[in-house]
């Protein structure tokens, strides 16, 4: 359904509209918004019947914005808008917490039009003088200008793993090219990475480095040469390829995945044992012979370690476990036996119950759980009960048709904000998996709210613990330490939440929460296929990353099991 994509476009205008000084338009473009929001027929169907004008506020002039867009995938007037408003204005408007009112303001009284001129004025406090802002914004604006930071230099690893597999996959079709590998914190599973770092081993250089540097989405050359060459992609990220005497892969392999903490760490040990330790390989100090480099195995256990995971190398212990061969085995994306949060049409999903149990199907999954969102998420499209023993009809039909997956009944219900649950116990009751999420009035404390939502009997998890969002939002207040520990007491698992922009549970809090002795879910959040597809991966980097076994993950249980551990 594009109707969610279409609102979105109109909330866009209207905050264009706003800051150029339009009167009454921006008010229009946000009421046919919402109402686009709570729609719940496809728009593309009531376009078809000629009843768009049914919707609330959408007129004739409305909804021919919307057959364009349905018709040409573009709104003309929404290109122009672009084009008319300063790109840097723009920009002000993604810094959380600002809006299109707040930003007029800032650039009629203080002619401020950059992110750089904003952080200046809020630090100077010329902002607290203005109409409508206080001590309290200055510090939101602040923290919002480091959020917006963040993301714009760093691009989130579920964006630009995808733009990196495919240019190895396009490089390795060369003959020229023996291995190939990513590197850097990509290698390590960072939530976000700075560049993507590619190595090659090759006798043959040359036609590498001309396919490389003459991709379609290159957008600019910064370097080329035989050894290293440096491009910008469109997409706005810089990709390195760098290519290595085969004798020297491993070694180079090991540098340039880092991180550079780790890589110091392992420098002394070298240097200790007698020996130099480069991304050439590792060498005899004395006799400048070579003990190891074709292999990053090799390096290692030269080095008396045993092989370090690239997740794992942070320099956050995994050396001295290393050392003493007590490093943990990590669970694999393999072990996944089943996703627990999914959404369908039903919520905010763009795929039908039948097409996310065929695809699911598809990937192996012996279960997985089908959880929309409860009633609370209005814009969402919450279900209530009756949409709900719908779905139930739904989900049996396609557990017939696909008797190879259990198809679990699921919801993903909102945490109340006094801590209840968004649907009564005599609906809980009848669903195999209830995840329980603080979506809403996230400004408070949650901790309180949370502990009593992880009492409730009929509850089985806790989605995305710290509602954190890399870019947009941080974690709300909660104090996760007594989360583990309530969670742990009532047998409750939390949630590592494998969005890209979410990862929640993050790295360090799945390995305190496994010290805490709580046990995890690994889940998609999936709102199409695609996402059911690709971001288990994510997921599962980040359980990694915080050192996570099959042990501590339930999902990897065969489904017996599994089935045994969520009974009530
Ligand atoms: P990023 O790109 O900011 O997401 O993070 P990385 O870790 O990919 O860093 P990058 O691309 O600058 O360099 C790749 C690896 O090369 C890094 O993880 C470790 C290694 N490296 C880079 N500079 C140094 C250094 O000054 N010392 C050491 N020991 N290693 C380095
Ligand atoms: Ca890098
Ligand atoms: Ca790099
Ligand atoms: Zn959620």
């Amino acid at each position: 359904m594009k109707n969610l994509e279409i609102a979105k476009l109109f909330y866009e205008m209207a905050d264009l509209l706003e800051m150029k000084g339009v009167d009454w338009k921006p008010a229009a473009f946000r009421r046919a918004a919402r109402s686009l929001e709570a729609l719940s027929e496809d728009i593309e169907t009531v376009a078809q019947k000629n009843r768009l004008h049914e919707i609330p506020g959408v007129g004739d002039r409305l909804a021919s914005k919307i057959i364009e867009y349905l018709a040409t995938g573009k709104i003309d007037e929404r290109e122009k808008l672009l084009k008319s408003v300063p790109k840097e204005i723009t920009q002000l408007m993604q810094v959380p917490g600002l809006g299109p009112k707040k930003v007029k303001v800032l650039f009629q009284k203080l002619g401020i039009h950059s992110v750089e001129q904003l952080q200046q004025a809020a630090k100077e406090h010329k902002l607290v003088k203005l109409a409508g802002f206080g001590e309290k914004t200055e510090q939101n604006i602040l923290r919002g200008i480091t959020l917006f930071k963040t993301g714009q230099e760093r691009m989130l690893l579920g964006r630009a793993h995808p733009l990196a597999q495919s240019i190895v996959e396009r490089l390795q079709k060369r003959r020229e090219v023996k291995q190939i590998a990513i590197a850097g914190s990509m290698r390590r599973m960072s939530q976000a990475v700075g560049d993507i770092d590619i190595l090659v081993t090759s006798n043959k250089p040359g036609p590498i480095m001309d396919t490389f540097t003459t991709l379609p989405e290159v957008k600019a050359v910064l370097a080329k040469g035989s050894t290293k060459s440096t491009v910008i992609l469109n997409a706005g990220i810089q990709a390195d390829v760098r290519v290595i005497p085969e004798e020297s892969f491993g070694a180079a392999l090991q540098y340039f995945t880092g991180s550079k903490d780790h890589n110091i760490a392992l420098r002394n040990i070298a240097i200790r044992k007698g020996y130099k330790l480069s991304e050439y390989g590792l060498f005899d100090k004395k006799t400048g012979r070579t003990v190891a480099g074709s292999t990053e195995e090799g390096v290692y256990k030269k080095l008396g370690l045993s092989y370090v995971e690239p997740e794992m190398r942070e320099n956050r212990g995994e050396i001295e476990h290393a050392q003493r061969r007590k490093l943990p085995c990590l669970v694999t994306k393999a072990d996944i036996k089943g996703d627990l949060h999914m959404h369908t049409t039903y919520s905010d999903g763009e795929h039908s119950v039948r097409e996310m149990v065929t695809a699911a199907a598809a990937l192996g999954y012996e279960y997985i759980a089908i959880t929309d969102h409860s009633p609370l998420q209005r814009i969402a499209h919450g279900v209530e009960e009756a949409r709900l023993r719908k779905q139930w009809k739904e989900i049996d039909k396609a557990q017939e048709e696909f008797p190879q997956i259990r198809v679990l009944k699921g919801s993903e219900v909102d945490v109340k904000a006094d801590g209840s649950l968004d649907y009564p116990d005599r609906i809980l009751k009848e669903l195999d998996v209830v995840i329980a999420s603080v979506h809403l009035g996230q400004s408070h404390d949650n901790t309180d709210r949370i502990l009593r939502a992880l009492d409730n009997r009929y509850v089985t998890l806790l989605g995305h613990p710290t509602g954190k969002r890399y870019g947009l939002r941080e974690s709300y207040q909660v104090d996760l330490l007594r989360v583990y520990n309530a969670a742990h007491d009532a047998g409750k698992f939390l949630e590592v939440d494998g969005q890209p922009e979410r990862t929640d549970l993050s790295d360090t809090a799945v390995r305190e929460a496994i010290d805490a002795g709580v046990k995890l879910t690994i889940d998609t959040d999936a709102h199409s296929v695609e996402q059911l597809q690709r971001y288990m991966y994510y997921g599962v980097g980040t359980a990694r990353r915080g050192w996570a076994t099959t042990t501590d993950i339930v999902n990897t249980l065969p489904l017996k099991k599994f089935e045994k551990i969520i009974a009530r």
